[in-house]
């Protein structure tokens, strides 16, 4: 019976997994798990050796590739990019059936780098914005391209990838999340825009729909983890604690029986 049990919760799928994490370097459990950095990220692997990006808090984009043993080393560094690297992404953000890289700091510039040679492709004028807090990827809208969406100067920003133009721009201006998810967080099959600060808006028209009275922590997943084919909202507090927010429902979940 014991043994039955222990293969039970062997065999059980790792429900943290199933979040949209990029796979990393297997490393045991005390080394950290690096998967969680918005800024490292693997490359896409092709011919070479794996190939990480990392963005740095001094403005820095660094290519690490992989050598035997399970070390890397640094093959490639950027300019100075205005700022603290807030996140990096890799994405094809132009439309162009290629992947580029994607960085913003949190001085308000955004940059694309090709993936292979590491070359500046684009970034957006050093005075449109001051400050990004957040910036998150998706397609949201009819439009092939990605939609680069991100809180700025206190407003959440919709911003066309390819042609690289704001598309929408929020008449709240004390928005200041630190993350933002994209996702069905409702179940009426349209997207909606998640804001850690606790703002839900409309992913394809952006009216507001619900500005929750507590923020959703310092980091959300989301996942359905009561059968109803609507995702929850799972928040990160102070680095570990956990609560879960019915988004269709505009509550906190009650998990006690
Ligand atoms: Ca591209
Ligand atoms: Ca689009
Ligand atoms: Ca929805
Ligand atoms: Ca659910």
């Amino acid at each position: 019976m014991l043994t039955l049990i222990l293969c039970a919760i062997l065999l059980a799928p790792p429900c943290i997994q199933a979040l949209d994490l990029p796979d990393l370097p297997d490393l045991p459990a005390y080394h950290g798990d690096l998967a969680e950095f918005d800024n490292l990220l693997h490359l896409p692997s092709g011919e070479g050796p794996d190939r990480m990006v990392l963005g740095d808090n001094n403005g820095r984009i660094h290519i690490y590739e992989a050598r035997d043993g399970g070390s890397y080393t640094e093959v490639w560094v950027s300019e100075y990019l205005e700022g603290s690297v807030g996140g990096v992404f890799v994405v094809d953000i132009n439309d162009d059936e290629l992947d580029e890289i994607v960085a913003y700091t949190d001085q308000g510039r955004i940059y694309y780098l090709d993936i292979m040679d590491y070359t500046l492709i684009w970034s957006n004028s050093p005075n449109e914005y001051k400050r990004i807090t957040s910036l998150t990827i998706g397609d949201i809208d009819d439009d092939e391209q990605p939609e680069l969406v991100f809180c700025a100067d206190g407003r959440l920003i919709v911003y066309d990838g390819r042609d690289q133009y704001e598309q929408w721009r929020s008449d709240q201006t004390d928005l200041t999340a630190h993350q933002i998810l994209i996702g069905d967080v409702d179940g009426d099959g349209e997207d909606e825009i998640v804001l850690n600060d606790g703002y839900i808006f409309d992913a394809r028209f952006f009216d507001l729909e619900w500005q929750s009275p507590e923020p959703f922590g310092e980091r959300m997943g989301l996942l359905d983890l009561d059968e109803d084919q609507v995702l929850e909202v799972i928040g990160e507090f102070q680095g570990r604690y956990l609560r879960i927010f019915d988004i269709d429902l505009r509550r906190e979940k009650s998990l006690s029986r």
